[in-house]
């Protein structure tokens, strides 16, 4: 898609300006002491350039670093007040517009969009009381169940502290070492693990959320928003060629599409449980490397999520949007899940670094649709009229932001003992069991095996063995699989002969 018209003299263009907005006179040729230099200080044209170019970049997204952002809206089909009072499922045909990250996990900035990766897939809602935030994946499980392992989980997925190159030993060793991951490994090795550009995947909140009613009544949910392009995965012949021929496939393919009016789509689901059906769950609910069933807890219609705007600037509205899974309105409130728990404090930290304290006034993270109203004051790069004169502490005795107590969170109760709870053997087993057994085909299976096998053999022969035993274990030895996953691991690994052992 060719964005630039060429400028044929008869247009008239703006002035060419300096920052401060001084018109620039030449901005090709240096201030020069003569022809031959050097250079004088005074060369404001030249500095107030330079010293902004070598500020130009923030630092990119510890993870999901690579991605593509586009605009739309949200539009109620359905209507499930009964479940949930936030106004963005206030009515049927309510519109709320929405901007969406897409991106792939471990590769930086520049990576390539064909690597298998989870997908990042994260809405903002520009709702009426202030945003929502559902920063999900194209996965409805994840690795680990207990935030305090994030940071290792992503160093071993990254690159290595000395080579500085990505290593099988640190991504396998710690996925061996944590059989709770294998359920989304597997997933991540499966046909879904290279999906074809940003439109033909379904996206998922993931976690275990509390919706509320305006009763007060509460039940727990997952969302779930499913592609209408269809799924569409590439095979790993094409994800390698387009690696290296056209490594911005995915970006280009969402931009193009929007730009030739082919507007994506995605229905818009939630599952709900009640409190009663969580105490009774066989699993705990809020287990993240786990799904519910959707034959017991049905996906119920809500609407449709549609992208038809592109970024006008990437760095303003996309590398800037900043999404942040605590940004939720009333109605919508986080469940126990350890995970999102660690979640509501990593993601506004970052952006506190990121993009710094007043990050929330960037206009693409500005609740546009709500009047912030509020006694935060000051702070680097303020941009607004810093509430003006308007009193700036709480409580006073003038007609300044007041409480709501309409708008008070649920209540709930909270009486264990606090204690640092090993979550590491929470049945790891049944779920991937019914994935790779019952979910699968047996062409499916075969090529799991190949791919896993295929990004196993770089690791050390210690760690390749953990790792298939991980996989047969989950199998066991009744299940009539079993042999098939283990001639097929040994086809395609090192340690072929020693699989017999
Ligand atoms: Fe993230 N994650 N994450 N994550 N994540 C980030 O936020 C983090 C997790 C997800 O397009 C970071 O701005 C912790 C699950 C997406 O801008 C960071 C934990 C899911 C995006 C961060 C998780 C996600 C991020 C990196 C475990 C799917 C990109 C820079 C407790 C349900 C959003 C940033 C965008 C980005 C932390 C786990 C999805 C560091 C601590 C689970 C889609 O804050």
């Amino acid at each position: 898609m060719k964005i630039w018209k060429e400028n044929r003299g008869s247009q008239k263009t703006d002035t060419l300006t300096t920052g401060a907005g001084h018109p620039v006179g030449d901005k090709l040729n240096l201030q020069t002491a003569g022809p031959r230099g050097p250079l004088l200080v005074q060369d404001v044209v030249f500095t107030d350039e330079m010293a902004h170019f070598d500020r130009e970049r923030i630092p990119e997204r510890v993870v999901h670093a690579k991605g593509a952002g586009a605009f739309g809206y949200f539009e109620v089909t359905h209507d499930i007040t009964r479940y949930c009072k936030a106004k963005v499922f206030e009515h049927v045909g309510k519109t709320t517009p929405i901007a969406v990250r897409f991106s792939t996990v471990a590769g930086e900035s520049g990576s390539a969009d064909t690597v298998r990766d989870p997908r990042g897939f994260a809405v903002k809602f520009y709702t009426d009381e202030g945003n929502w935030d559902l920063t999900g994946n194209n996965t409805p499980i994840f690795f680990i169940r207990d935030a305090l392992l994030f940071p290792s989980f992503i160093h071993s997925q990254k690159r290595n502290p000395q080579t500085h190159m990505k290593d099988p030993d640190m991504v396998w060793d710690f996925w061996s070492l944590r059989p709770e991951s294998l359920h989304q490994v597997s997933f991540l090795f499966s046909d879904r693990g290279l999906p074809d550009g940003y439109r033909h995947m379904n996206g998922y909140g993931s976690h275990t959320f509390k919706l509320v009613n305006a009763d007060g009544e509460r039940v727990y949910c997952k969302f779930h928003y499913k592609t209408d392009q269809g799924i569409k995965n590439l095979t790993v012949e094409e994800a390698d060629r387009l690696a290296s021929t056209n490594p911005d496939y995915a970006i280009g393919d969402l931009f193009n599409a929007i730009a030739n009016g082919n507007c994506p789509s995605w229905t818009f689901y939630i599952q709900v449980m009640t409190f009663e059906q969580a105490e009774k769950f066989q699993f705990n609910p809020f287990d993240l490397t786990k799904v519910w069933s959707h034959k017991e807890y049905p996906l119920i219609p809500v609407g449709k999520m549609v992208l038809n705007r592109n970024p006008v600037n990437y760095f303003a509205e996309v590398e800037q949007l900043a999404f942040d899974p605590s940004n939720m309105p009333p109605g919508i409130e986080p469940s126990p899940d350890k995970m999102l728990q660690g979640r509501l404090f990593s993601y506004p930290d970052t952006h506190r670094h990121r993009l710094g304290a007043n990050y929330l006034q960037i206009p693409v993270n500005c609740p546009f649709r709500a009047r912030v109203a509020n006694y935060q004051r000051d702070g680097p790069m303020c941009m607004f009229d810093n509430q003006g004169g308007a009193p700036n502490y709480y409580p006073n005795s003038f007609s300044a932001p007041e409480t709501q107590p309409r708008f008070v969170e649920s209540k709930f109760k909270v009486s264990p003992d606090v204690g640092r709870y090993n979550s590491a053997d929470e049945d790891n087993v049944t779920q991937v069991r019914a994935f790779y057994t019952q979910v699968l085909n047996e062409e499916e299976r075969q090529r799991l095996c190949q791919n896993m096998a295929g990004a196993l053999k770089g690791a050390q022969l210690f760690i390749q063995k953990r790792m298939v035993s991980l996989h047969h274990f989950v199998l066991s030895t009744q299940c009539k699989h079993y042999k098939g996953s283990r001639i097929l691991f040994g086809a395609h690994l090192t340690l072929s002969g020693n699989l017999s052992q």
